[in-house]
């Protein structure tokens, strides 16, 4: 069971996100590929399923590489709690 859901919004917020998303980089070369961040939506629990985590990346990849880097997961994290915000 996921910890975090809709229904408790208040438990979704930038620090929570930030370490979601480093401990989902699973390869550790400093980028979020599509797999990854899947596993960082199921960790959140916030927005299931692959299609919630292609909107992420196509909202957050400003160069379209299917990667979000370092500069561009600033956008996702904003993205993520401009969605899940209370
Ligand atoms: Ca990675
Ligand atoms: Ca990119």
């Amino acid at each position: 069971m996921p910890l975090f859901t809709f229904k408790h919004p208040e438990f979704v917020n930038e620090g929570r996100v930030r370490e979601v998303l480093k401990k989902v980089d699973i390869d550790h070369d400093g980028n979020l590929n599509k797999k990854e961040l899947q596993e960082a939506a199921r960790q959140l629990g916030a927005f299931n399923g692959a299609w919630r985590a292609f909107r992420a990346i196509n909202h957050a990849d400003a160069n379209n590489d299917g990667l979000i880097s370092g500069e561009e997961q600033e956008e996702l994290v904003k993205y993520l709690l401009s969605k899940y915000k209370t």
